[in-house]
């Protein structure tokens, strides 16, 4: 049978990084049964010997850290020093997964009326992993790592933008000496990832992607509500900035800079929605029009690097753009155009939108250095404004008030609450992950743990068959 081919191209040069066979239906049945046999030996080892293996691959990413990272930016476009910053939080992910996993997991016994029992963790069995493109080394990596750790064996389908990236990271599984099966890389695009989610053989799927793809995914396994599924989606967030100090003002200004446009705004829990107060609203609006002017927007080898890159592709160019042309549509006011000097790349300047005068503002996430601006006066109105998203990623406030924070903190919905701190660059050892449309779990190391292995229970049979053959007890 024919395979298409699946070519990631370079969106600062639209030069061919990587090219190879997309898998087929066929191709991910075979993966999918490959991880299942393997699971089982797999599960079978020692906790010393995985996490030894586990060590063995943080080792080898460590060798292959350069190239990691100069495959990511190719990939991504983002900037070299950005993706050296996402393979160290690869390497650091696996300490985290290791202390998690040993923290949350072992042996336990628990005391119960009429007898002991015995807690054991399992793991699942296989599971898939979908990747996205814009920590695709990093964020499938905590999954997958997790789960190796617990004993299952993974699936991956990378994100046909990041095949690469990918190939890198499974040279370096295969390196550290995973054995065969365990880890199986199902390259291609959508039709590829339906396939991997819709097959029967797995036993759930850690995803990390758009909310649009998260939900097609939570209908599909309604049907099957025994498989886990864990969706990591995306955010509308909100960053309220409320009381400043005049000698923190260009601080705040900086804060709000890269809380919006880190890694051109690809970020899942970037600041979509700036809430201000109008007492603050001119003092802020000038610092960041002065400290966006400056941001400099390059490719990732440039030197000097640039603050950020272009976005992924031409065609996530072409829907931020329309995106933002219906909110100018609908009476959004820009503080700060979005332009794209060259039609024909994905390179854009980092925009600044007032929408306070937007009736019915679509609640999307906007993927991209855009900056929609909420002015408000009271605090009462800043909630409704930050709770106003079906999403419930991360959020922000800047005050100085800890009463304010407090009462911020409690009454904001979403996953991951920020004080004078952007709302990205979440910690990976915390809890991660977002309510509502944002997702239904927390895929950081900590929280892995517990979809990568659950207890089991096991009744000490021996003692109830006495007690029943003895006719003293009956089950009821
Ligand atoms: C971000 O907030 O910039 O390990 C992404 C994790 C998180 C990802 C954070 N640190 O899952």
């Amino acid at each position: 049978m024919s395979r298409d081919e699946l070519i990631s191209t370079d969106p600062c040069t639209g030069e061919v990084v990587w090219q190879g066979p997309a898998a087929t239906p066929q191709d991910v049945d075979a993966a999918v049964r490959n991880a299942r046999a393997a699971q089982v030996h797999w599960e079978s080892r020692p906790i010393s010997e995985r996490r030894n293996l586990v060590q063995r691959f943080q080792n080898k990413i460590r060798d292959r850290g350069e190239d990691l990272a100069r495959m990511i930016s190719r990939e991504t476009g983002k900037p070299h020093w950005e993706t050296k910053t996402e393979v160290t939080a690869v390497q650091s992910k696996i300490d985290i997964s290791i202390t998690a996993y040993q923290e949350r997991t072992g042996n336990r016994q628990v005391q119960g009326a009429q007898f002991t029992q015995a807690l054991r963790h399992r793991a699942h069995g296989v599971l898939a992993v979908l990747g996205p493109y814009n920590f695709p080394a990093h964020l499938p990596n905590g999954h997958i790592v997790p789960a190796l750790l617990a004993g299952n064996a993974i699936v991956f389908k990378p994100s046909e933008q990041a095949p690469g990236t990918a190939e890198i990271m499974k040279e370096c599984w295969s390196e550290a000496g995973l054995p065969d099966g365990c880890l199986q890389i199902v390259q291609g695009e959508g039709g590829t990832g339906r396939a991997l989610a819709g097959h029967k053989g797995i036993d759930g799927l850690l995803f990390t992607g758009s909310s649009g793809t998260g939900k097609m995914l939570s209908r599909q396994f309604s049907e099957t509500p025994g498989k886990i599924l864990a969706l990591e989606m995306g955010g509308n967030n909100p960053l309220v900035v409320w009381d400043v100090h005049e000698n923190d003002l260009e601080a705040a200004a900086a804060l709000i800079v890269q809380s919006a446009f880190l890694s051109a705004g690809q970020r899942c829990t970037c600041s979509r929605r700036l809430i201000v107060r109008d007492k603050v609203h001119d003092e802020i609006m000038h610092f960041m029009n002065e400290l966006t002017a400056d941001l400099i927007v390059g490719s990732p080898f440039d030197d000097p690097q640039p603050f950020m890159g272009p976005v992924v592709s031409n065609r996530a160019a072409d829907q931020l753009q329309e995106q933002y042309l219906n909110l100018q549509m609908g009476g959004a006011k820009a503080i700060r155009k979005l332009e794209r000097p060259d039609p024909e790349r994905p390179f854009l300047t980092p925009a600044i939108l007032d929408v306070t005068a937007v009736e019915n503002r679509p609640d999307e996430e906007m993927f991209g250095p855009v900056l929609q601006m909420i002015r408000v006066n009271d605090f009462d109105q800043a909630m409704d404004e930050a709770n106003n998203t079906r999403f419930g990623l991360s959020a922000g406030l800047i005050s100085d008030d800890p009463d304010l924070y407090d009462r911020f903190r409690r009454e904001v919905r979403a996953g991951i609450v920020n004080w004078n701190r952007p709302t990205n660059g979440a910690s990976s050892s915390a809890p991660f992950g977002g309510v509502g449309d944002s997702g239904n779990h927390r895929p950081s190391a900590y929280y892995a743990a517990d979809y990568c292995a659950y207890p089991v229970a096991s009744l000490e049979f021996e003692k109830i068959r006495g007690e029943i053959s003895m006719g003293r007890k009956s089950l009821v």
